[in-house]
């Protein structure tokens, strides 16, 4: 429907156009006015609950004029578009970040003061959006403020979930899950009623030719649900480009429950029908790098791709271009291979919907003149998604039969050649023949994209050597890419780590860094200034002083802020080798009470912090918890061991903790298996906040070394190119335990952590099962690092002078120069230039 406003009856719009506020005034009279109107309420009954919606409703307001003539341009420009698909998007609080990135926080923090608040409790009223798991959650959360800081024309697809990620909490030691709901209040996200998308499922398909004897298929009965969209705001850092997030919620297809059923006083099957649509978006599915091939999850990604695609295919169609223009407007980037599904649509689309025949459909889905591409963020086994094939037939019909043609003329392009490989054909096929049969999602998706990238080099290089091997003889190398990962440095630095930031501009020429992060090179300098290192201490210790108040209150216990503090946040897996960790921390229990008096005088003390949550299905994630509770229990209350060791568990690890976590560290663990973990991002967040890593050879430890330098970094362990030969050793019986494990193992067996049996299962799979991730192999390694992270913490000017080369190096990781990197290499778009970029270093 044409809803736009005659040309004559223009003047009184632009008259009373809405304009964003800017003085400190303005915001205080927005504020009040909210409090007073919006939420009924008035100087007599505002809580801090109140004065957080008021004051985020008044940045929202702001938000929403910058972002509705971000849209308009971008419209009037006309050029191409980024889509992100994401079935995740970790963006933890929204004000604060509001507040820093259009520059206004100074004149919030003075307005809500002279209301009567401060602001730091203000900020702290939010409820963290938790639409994701772990690392590629939050890295689809950095792209979206790369890309708005980069004036790219680009939106984020994804679910509106009304639960998000589950809260943990601790329980006797275990972690308990409780439901989040976060949607009670959030003033962050529009409804759009008007924007409504029917979506198809189950059902059959009904082939013909019509009279011009041309295959038809036409995909009927089944059920229908709507997709309702909700926007929310995405604003640039220091520039009016505001983007949006477009999340999809789900709907009865008849909105109301069935009144005649209702009459008839059969209420509740009256409501089944409603709550079974709304049951497509109500979870986020809490699994990291696990794949359990739900329906509810496919059902989830049709949703939500289907509604998706027909959005960017409406928007593309007003611009009346014909169909073969449609990739030079549009790239679509999948972010792992949940949203793959979108290939196939877009297939479905052109040849069932517009009437194109399969080839001249099959050359714009596959144009390599960007369209699709595909990033893909792991090569563990159990998280490459795989979907059976009755599954697929009985929820989506058509789309299995579109997949099947995909997959015989690709198959027959690699029959041509390789002629007469048949082992190649089988490896290679869409369709996996196994019993039942299953659809490889991450084949199809390379098949339907122009260019594949892993996330940090090592891991690209090893799925064109692993799994993706044949695909780069069929496809040539070029097709495959890296995008080593980044983070952005407006939260992860001056959001999280405000003192830092502050000193940084200071000696750097203002707050420029933080668009072009390379500039943390001038730091070098300074690396040996007296004065300078002194200010950088105190910001540490300050920032550890805040975490140990954190710990205090959240779990009791007092620990020393002098202490070495030696972090590990991050979801609980065993790749990621938490257990390693806990087997060290207990090794040095054990070493500290073999220890005289005078030598624990010289030893360093530590405090050893972990955080995160495991998949509720995830027993052994479960069990490690478990004994990293259990540890402290015994550590905490022996007076052996005193300041010496404290071993903390942090509860419900997510966005808004790890900005009080990061800034704190002085050492952070990035331990996995080496060529398990695809990047790691927290590696990244922890160095540019001023601590070193003890890490493995993995992911981007890799280049985090290359860059710092590797005087600057504990690296420790097996390479990814043993890993293979170790595994098959194990198997074959000469696996000798690590003596220095066997005495930790041994403790643990003795009960002194609670029941042993509670652990059988752990330390059975070291022993006895293969030790599938080299813990064992790596532990000497592991103790003989650590101590000489002891050491080096010795000696604090030196370590201090080692953090700040270590800042001024990390330019490479911001996630803006990744959002090059992708424009550049893979969608082909360019920024749109803005007229008056809001001039840097206003709030200086
Ligand atoms: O994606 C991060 C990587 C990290 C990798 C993570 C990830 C998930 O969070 C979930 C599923 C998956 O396949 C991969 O584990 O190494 O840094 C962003 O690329």
């Amino acid at each position: 429907v044409e809803a736009s406003i005659p040309e004559h009856q223009r003047d009184a719009w632009k008259k009373f156009q809405a304009k964003p506020w800017v003085s400190k005034d303005d915001f205080e009279k927005e504020v009040v006015r909210h409090v007073e109107t919006t939420l009924a309420r008035s100087m007599f009954n505002c809580d801090e609950t109140a004065a957080y919606a008021a004051a985020s409703l008044a940045f929202r307001d702001r938000l929403i004029t910058e972002w509705n003539r971000t849209q308009q341009r971008q419209a009037f420009a006309d050029t191409k578009r980024v889509y992100y698909l994401s079935l995740e998007f970790l963006m933890g609080r929204a004000l604060d970040n509001a507040m820093l990135n259009v520059g206004l926080k100074n004149v919030a923090k003075e307005g809500l003061s002279e209301l009567g608040f401060r602001i730091e409790d203000i900020i702290n009223q939010e409820h963290d959006a938790a639409l994701g798991n772990g690392g590629l959650g939050r890295l689809a959360a950095c792209f979206l403020d790369s890309m708005a800081s980069l004036n790219f024309p680009a939106w984020g697809y994804g679910l509106r979930y009304k639960y998000g990620i589950f809260k943990q909490e601790i329980v006797d030691g275990y972690q308990v899950e409780v439901p989040d709901y976060w949607l009670d209040f959030n003033p962050w996200e529009f409804p759009r009623h008007d924007i409504v998308v029917d979506v198809q499922f189950y059902g059959g398909v009904r082939k013909y030719q019509d009279e011009d004897g041309k295959n038809v298929a036409v995909w009927e009965g089944g059920e229908i649900v709507k997709a309702v969209a909700y926007d929310v705001p995405i604003p640039g850092f220091n520039t009016p480009t505001t983007n949006n997030m477009r999340l999809w919620s789900s709907k009865a297809a008849s909105g109301e429950f069935d009144f005649q059923k209702f009459n008839s006083g059969d209420y509740e099957s009256s409501v089944a029908d409603q709550q079974r649509a709304e049951t497509i978006s109500a979870v986020l599915y809490p699994n990291d790098n696990l794949d359990r091939g739900k329906e509810l999850r496919l059902k989830q990604q049709y949703f939500w791709v289907a509604a998706s695609l027909y959005d960017i295919v409406r928007r593309f169609k007003k611009s009346k271009r014909a169909w073969s223009e449609f990739p030079d407007q549009i790239a679509i980037q999948l972010n792992d291979t949940h949203p793959t599904l979108a290939i196939v649509e877009l297939q479905r689309i052109l040849i069932d919907m517009e009437g194109l025949d399969w080839d001249e459909a099959w050359t714009i889905v596959t144009n390599t003149n960007q369209k699709f591409g595909y990033t893909n963020h792991t090569v563990l086994p159990e998280a490459l998604e795989k979907w059976s094939v009755p599954l697929f037939q009985n929820l989506l019909p058509r789309h299995l039969q579109i997949i099947y043609d995909i997959n015989m003329f690709f198959l027959q392009s690699v029959e041509r050649k390789f002629p007469g490989d048949r082992d190649m054909l089988a490896r290679v096929s869409i369709i996996e023949e196994s019993q039942p049969k299953m659809v490889r999602m991450a084949f199809l998706a390379i098949v339907g994209s122009h260019k594949v990238n892993g996330v940090a080099e090592l891991h690209s290089d090893l799925i064109k050597t692993t799994i993706f091997r044949d695909f780069v003889k069929i496809f040539g190398p070029d097709k495959f890419t890296n995008v080593t990962n980044g983070i952005t440095p407006r939260r992860w630095l001056h959001q999280a780590n405000p003192r830092l930031s502050e000193l940084i501009a200071s000696k750097t020429g203002g707050l420029g860094f933080l668009k072009d992060l390379n500039v943390l090179n001038e730091l070098e300098k300074f690396a040996d200034d007296k004065e300078f290192k002194k200010e950088w201490a105190e910001i540490k210790y300050a920032n550890k002083v805040k975490l140990a108040k954190y710990i205090k209150s959240t779990t009791g216990v007092t620990v020393n802020p002098s202490a070495l503090f030696d972090i590990q946040v991050k979801r609980i897996h065993e790749y990621k080798r938490q257990q390693l960790n806990i087997f060290g921390v207990i090794h040095r229990y054990l070493t500290i009470k073999a220890m005289t008096a005078e030598e624990r005088k010289k030893l360093a003390p530590r405090v050893s912090i972990f955080g995160g949550k495991a998949a509720p299905g995830y027993w052994m994630a479960k069990t490690i918890i478990h004994l990293i509770n259990n540890v402290g229990a015994v550590v905490n209350k022996d007076p052996d061991v005193g300041d010496l060791l404290k071993v903390i568990f942090l509860e419900d690890y997510n966005v808004s903790k790890a900005e009080i976590i990061t800034p704190a560290s002085d050492i952070s663990e990035h331990i996995s298996t080496a060529g398990t973990e695809a990047s790691g991002t927290s590696n990244m967040k922890f160095v540019l906040n001023g601590g070193l890593i003890i890490g493995t050879c993995d992911g981007a430890n890799i280049e985090i070394t290359r860059e710092i330098g590797e005087n600057n970094i504990f690296l420790f362990g097996n390479l990814a190119e043993d890993v293979e030969d170790l595994r098959h050793t194990h198997n074959y019986g000469s696996h000798t335990m690590d003596p220095d494990l066997v005495k930790v193992f041994d403790l643990i067996k003795s009960d002194a952590f609670g029941d042993a049996g509670a652990f059988g299962a752990l330390t059975g799979s070291i022993e006895d099962h293969g030790d599938y991730y080299l813990v064992s192999d790596d532990f000497h390694s592991y103790i003989e690092t650590q101590a000489l992270v002891d050491e080096a913490y010795k000696n604090q000017d030196e370590w201090i002078t080692k953090t700040i080369l270590s800042v001024a190096r990390m330019g490479f990781f911001s996630s803006d120069r990744c959002i090059n990197e992708y424009a550049e290499m893979i969608w082909n778009v360019e920024p749109l230039p803005i007229e008056k970029e809001g001039g840097l270093g206003k709030e200086e």
